[in-house]
């Protein structure tokens, strides 16, 4: 059994989850928060077959589509206060960690 651990963005998050359902794999929200922009994203847990991972990240590389957008991260201290530093990032998209998983109960 595998564990994918899916990190996507907020906006593509209820479309992933409607899609995985209807293909009756069982999913897992958690809110989490991106380190270096410290904005809200959304992590999945999908415990799957280990046949089924490739229909999975099939899945999610269809559903959560990379577009670039400016972003302010990190404010430096100017002389009217701290001002932020806009920069351009990829977002959306999908950060996907493939897990083994040692052992699995359901009681
Ligand atoms: P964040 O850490 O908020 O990063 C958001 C996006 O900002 C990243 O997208 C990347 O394009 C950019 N970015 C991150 N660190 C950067 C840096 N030091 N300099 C310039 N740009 C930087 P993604 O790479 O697609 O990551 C999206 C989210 O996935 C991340 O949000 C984080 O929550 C998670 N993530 C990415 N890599 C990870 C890892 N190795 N371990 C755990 N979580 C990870």
């Amino acid at each position: 059994m595998k564990m994918i651990l899916a990190i996507v963005h907020d906006e593509d998050s209820h479309n992933l989850i409607k899609e995985l359902s209807e293909k009756d794999f069982g999913v897992t929200k958690l809110s989490s928060t991106g380190g270096f922009l410290k904005m809200g994203n959304t992590t999945l847990l999908i415990g799957v077959a280990a046949r089924q991972v490739q229909e999975v990240l099939a899945i999610i590389e269809e559903t959560c589509k990379t577009h670039r957008e400016m972003v302010s991260p990190t404010p430096i201290m100017g002389d009217t206060g701290y001002v932020p530093i806009p920069m351009e990032v990829k977002v959306g998209g999908a950060t996907v960690f493939v897990l083994d998983v040692a052992e699995h109960y359901k009681y």
